[in-house]
């Protein structure tokens, strides 16, 4: 399975990409992305490099990563809203020999400070011929390295062999009987997996499409299902606002209607949605789930009775089991007995980048530990019932750790002690709120406001990551260990606020 890319190969003139009003058939894509992988090939001899991808939601972002993969070096996309410490941090720890961007782009310090080559694509004529193609290395060789939050410290490299991209996109084929024949819309970054792997690099190995919406708005999804999408991947943010605006807007409801298969992923889709969706439009979401490390590991199937409120069954090579406290499998399939999801198979990832401490703590032998727990029912599909860890926040789809929101805010001279939690939300399932008691020693100036904690903690990490609310209390609540009492944090006085509480 060393070809990641069939259609590419085939020189196949059917649509791939689409962002905006720019377009690439499968063909096209070959005949740019083929001299950029090249020049990847020559820039990094030895082909053990790494190279940064600025992960613009854009055709040179998708054409910059297919170079990299058909190069067979492996490419760290990059938020491009990312803050300065948690840059830092990645390019030291992933060293990249080069950043892939495209050319009007201005890069921050540690990124314009690497060798730099542009991704200028301009759209070649139907007849170009595509040259040939680069050999694709081993399965095991490293594709993508995508960083993901942990509770505590910064985040991590996940290291993505093309093993694992290729298997979970296969499975995906047979579980939504996927095909070249569809059109995929979404509005997802493409700095993470689901709206990379799945969202560009899925269509791409079926030998089908994507239309990018560039950023998300129910009237583009509207506007794109209505044209000839088939396919619509989100996070339950996106089906939220799609959810109310879909029971007042008829022809947004008829959009919805019309797709094949409407997709949810990245965190839980609360029935109040579901509910909402299907009241409106006739029409069922079907969620599946998966983390950075393991890719995707379950799924509704699209042929499979009604499971809603599930993550559905294993997606076919995958292994799944529910673990008890005590290390136990639990074999029930009782829809009650609760246990840790744990993962094996091809879908997996390789390790965590300079880490080999924190990949062998997420090995159960060979099983890992996803940290959600789950529930199994009589027909064999998993209910996800919440989160080993409280120190993890979903929001709007993005996982993120209390520990590096809580290093952040303690970086800034007027934070004297820091707490993050996460609290629900109607809208992004999780908001982040900090806890903060103000530096009040000798010298310290006036207590910082919630707006500049905020815009400190946008600037540093990434504006996804900043506190929604923002509370100031005299002490935090601790044990005789010093311990901070997340659960007993409460507001002192009425809040103080954040800028958009
Ligand atoms: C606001 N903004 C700020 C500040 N406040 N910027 C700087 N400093 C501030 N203080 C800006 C934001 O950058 C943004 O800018 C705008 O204000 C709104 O921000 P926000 O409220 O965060 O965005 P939103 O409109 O509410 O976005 C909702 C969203 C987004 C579109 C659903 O959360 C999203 O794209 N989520 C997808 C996450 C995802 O792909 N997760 C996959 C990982 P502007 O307006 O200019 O944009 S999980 C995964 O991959 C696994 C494998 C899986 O299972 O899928
Ligand atoms: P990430 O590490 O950002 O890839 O996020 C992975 C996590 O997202 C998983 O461990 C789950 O907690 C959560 N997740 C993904 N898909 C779903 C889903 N369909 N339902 C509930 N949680 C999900």
């Amino acid at each position: 399975m060393n070809v990641l890319f069939p259609a590419l190969r085939d020189g196949s003139p059917a649509p791939a990409l689409r962002f905006g009003d720019r377009a690439l058939s499968h063909r096209q894509l070959a005949v740019v992305a083929g001299p950029l992988a090249e020049r990847i090939g020559e820039l990094t001899p030895g082909g053990r490099a790494r190279i940064a991808v600025w992960a613009t939601p854009t055709l040179e972002t998708s054409v910059g990563v297919v170079a990299a993969l058909l190069a067979g070096v492996a490419a760290v996309p990059v938020n491009p809203r990312i803050g300065e410490r948690e840059l830092a941090h990645i390019v030291a720890d992933s060293a990249p020999a080069l950043v892939l961007a495209a050319p009007d782009a201005e890069l921050p310090g540690p990124l314009a400070a690497l060798p730099r080559l542009d991704v200028a694509v301009t759209v070649p004529g139907e007849e170009t011929p595509p040259g040939p193609l680069p050999a694709e290395p081993g399965d095991e060789s490293p594709a993508l390295i995508v960083y993901t939050s942990g509770t505590t410290g910064p985040p991590k490299g996940v290291v993505l062999p093309r093993r694992a991209i290729a298997h979970t996109l296969d499975a995906l084929e047979d579980a939504w009987q996927w095909t070249a024949d569809d059109v995929l819309v979404h509005a997802l970054p493409l700095f993470h997996v689901h709206g990379l792997i799945l969202g560009v690099l899925g269509p791409l190995r079926r030998g089908g499409s994507v239309h990018h919406l560039g950023r998300f708005s129910t009237e583009a999804v509207a506007r794109e299902l209505a044209a000839d999408g088939t396919m619509l991947f989100g996070v339950p943010t996106m089906y939220h606002r799609l959810a109310l605006d879909a029971g007042e807007d008829p022809a947004l409801a008829k959009a919805l209607a019309r797709a094949r298969l409407l997709v949810s992923g990245s965190a839980a889709l609360p029935l109040t949605d579901h509910e909402r969706l299907t009241a409106a439009t006739g029409r069922r979401v079907i969620e599946r789930y998966g983390m950075t490390e393991t890719l995707m590991n379950t799924s509704v199937r699209a042929d499979a009775p009604d499971a809603t409120g599930t993550v559905g069954v294993p997606l076919p090579g995958v292994y799944v089991r529910l673990v008890d406290d005590a290390g136990q499998a639990v074999e029930a399939g009782d829809g009650e007995t609760v246990g840790e999801i744990q993962v094996r198979g091809p879908n997996l990832f390789t390790e965590y980048l300079n880490r080999p401490d924190a990949t062998a703590a997420a090995f159960d032998g060979g099983w890992f530990r996803t940290g959600d727990m789950a529930v199994r029912d009589a027909a064999g599909n998993y209910r996800i019932v919440g989160r080993k860890a409280t120190d993890l926040i979903k929001s709007g789809g993005y996982k993120i750790g209390a520990g590096e929101i809580e290093n952040a805010l303690l970086a800034h001279p007027g934070v004297a002690e820091a707490a993050v939690t996460g609290e629900r939300d109607e809208d992004l399932g999780e908001r982040i709120v900090a806890w903060i008691v103000p530096e009040t020693g000798p010298g310290a100036g006036p207590a910082p406001s919630a707006q500049e904690l905020t815009d400190h903690v946008a600037r540093q990490l990434a504006p996804h990551k900043r506190p929604r609310t923002v509370h100031f209390l005299t002490a935090l609540p601790r044990n005789d260990m010093g311990k901070i009492l997340k659960r007993e944090l409460r507001p002192a006085a009425p809040p103080a606020g954040g800028p958009d509480a």
